[in-house]
């Protein structure tokens, strides 16, 4: 029953007798993840091997070296454990439109399976793949604790909304315990990758390898699912208790610092919740990690799997576009061109200090992401300019960056998306404001700039 609503079907093919080809995108794990479980099963009732390739895209949305070395670590760990339950992983370096319908054929593969991906970019390789394929073509989502195209078919208007439809599924799709790969039982014939033409694209960590001048320190977390699983324990066990008081404040360590891992697809957000409810952390700061984990991130792919311009002006409600139109023409304090920003050379001590923290460390607090949107919208000369500086910031810099949560966050920030009209004010019009002395009513500012200064 939860698997079918978790299955979205690109075309009515009924799945024929080749091997199963998995095209894991999102979801780079073996642990916790229903998509792979999904594409096993079918091939054990078939009786047939199982391949998975990954696509690997030198230039996907502008990443660094950084970020393709996070990646890259996780996956060369899928790697080893994928082998260890007889099963091979090819990456292949180049565009899944053109590579995976190509290896659909060369293999006669009865089925391809893949994750849940709301952006433009994934859905649009999906639409190629559909038209080139006559085999069948299976989606699921592995990403959503409850799937994405089942909770709701429009986009939805606020996180009040969604979590009404949320509240009254979410006990039916927290399972006890979450189904795990097994060895697979029928191996491939060796030819098949040995004799593959793709082997010239096959990618090689020695050569390919992007090598980083970002000046970034990530050493602060460790790449791959299995650091990715201890971190969620740590967490657990320690932090999650103190979760509703300490997460606003951007000089505790009081948020969980798992986005990276969910971002690549190294954790799963259903053993996180599963793992939080069963914790004896107390139930206000279980509710508040919870509304985050589950309302607030499925939200974001909701915008993105509905809303078309999730990145532009152009997603904003009727009512944003229209104060922000009537605010157009009002004096900004200050203007700012993008390598002020990117150099963090504002004005703004505060802002500065947020924008470094990214800099340094790939992550800036969850509390500053949104002071920091808000005053890129007071100092540019358009929301279009806002919009499209705090995306290419967001995502060249943050390691959890290209991603829906990343669209989600800046049209809140900028275009009052999921929220609702304020207080009306110059240049924000009625899209609900932040300054510099709210902030420090709410935690030490000075403590915040000297650290990252
Ligand atoms: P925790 O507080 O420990 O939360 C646990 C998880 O819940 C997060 O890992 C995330 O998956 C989810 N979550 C928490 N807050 C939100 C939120 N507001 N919206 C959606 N999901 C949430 N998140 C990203 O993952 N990537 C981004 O690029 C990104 N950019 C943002 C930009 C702006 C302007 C804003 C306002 C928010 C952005 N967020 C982004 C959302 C949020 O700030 C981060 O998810 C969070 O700070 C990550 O740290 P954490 O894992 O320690 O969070
Ligand atoms: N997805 C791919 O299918 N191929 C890639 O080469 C790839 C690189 C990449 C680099 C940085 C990054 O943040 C994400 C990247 N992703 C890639 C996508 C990622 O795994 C997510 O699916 C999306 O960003 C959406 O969450």
């Amino acid at each position: 029953m939860i698997d079918q609503e978790r299955i979205h079907r690109y075309n009515n093919t009924p799945p024929g007798p080749g091997p199963v080809i998995y095209w894991m995108q999102r979801d780079q794990r073996i642990m916790d993840n229903r998509a792979l479980v999904y594409a096993q099963k079918k091939a054990i009732e078939k009786r047939q091997p199982l391949l998975v390739v990954f696509c690997l895209l030198p230039e996907f949305l502008d990443a660094t070296g950084l970020q393709f070395q996070f990646m890259l670590k996780g996956l060369n760990e899928v790697l080893a454990s994928l082998g260890k339950k007889n099963i091979s992983l090819l990456i292949l370096k180049g565009e899944p439109d053109q590579i995976i319908p190509e290896l659909v054929r060369r293999h006669d593969a009865g089925l391809l399976v893949s994750d849940f991906n709301p952006l433009r970019i994934v859905q649009g390789w999906k639409n190629v793949i559909m038209k080139q394929l006559n085999t069948a073509f299976h989606e699921v989502d592995a990403h959503n604790i409850i799937p994405a195209r089942f909770i709701s078919k429009k986009a939805e208007f606020s996180a009040f909304t969604l979590r009404r439809k949320i509240e009254k599924t979410l006990d039916t799709f927290i399972p006890e315990e979450i189904p795990q790969l097994v060895n697979h039982p029928f191996t491939q014939q060796k030819a098949w990758i040995e004799n593959d033409a793709f082997l010239s694209l096959l990618y090689k960590p020695e050569k390919d390898f992007p090598s980083s001048q970002s000046g970034q320190n990530i050493s602060w977390i460790k790449p791959g699912e299995i650091a990715a699983m201890g971190a969620m324990k740590q967490f657990i066990c320690q932090g999650i208790d103190e979760y509703s008081i300490l997460r606003n404040d951007p000089n505790e360590p009081g948020q969980s610092g798992l986005s990276p891992y969910l971002h690549f697809g190294q954790l799963s957000a259903e053993r996180i919740a599963l793992e939080a409810k069963k914790s004896d952390a107390s139930t206000g700061s279980k509710k508040a990690f919870l509304e985050e984990l589950i309302v607030r991130r499925e939200l974001a792919d909701n915008f993105c799997l509905y809303n078309p311009a999730y990145d532009s002006f152009e997603g904003f409600h009727s009512w944003a576009k229209s104060t922000l139109n009537k605010h157009r023409g009002d004096i900004r304090e200050f203007l700012y061109e993008l390598p002020v920003f990117e150099l963090a050379k504002t004005h703004d001590p505060l802002w500065n200090a947020a924008q470094k923290e990214m800099l340094s460390t790939g992550k800036m607090h969850g509390f500053m992401r949104m002071y920091w949107a808000k005053k890129i919208l007071g100092w540019t000369a358009s929301p279009e300019e806002a919009m499209a500086v705090a995306i290419y910031l967001n995502d060249k810099y943050e390691l959890d960056g290209r991603d829906p949560n990343g669209y989600a966050g800046i049209a809140w920030s900028i275009g009052g998306v999921h929220d609702r009209p304020w207080g009306e004010r110059p240049v924000f019009g009625t899209i609900r404001y932040m300054n510099f002395q709210g902030c420090r009513r709410k935690f030490n500012v000075d403590k915040y700039i000297q650290a990252w200064t």
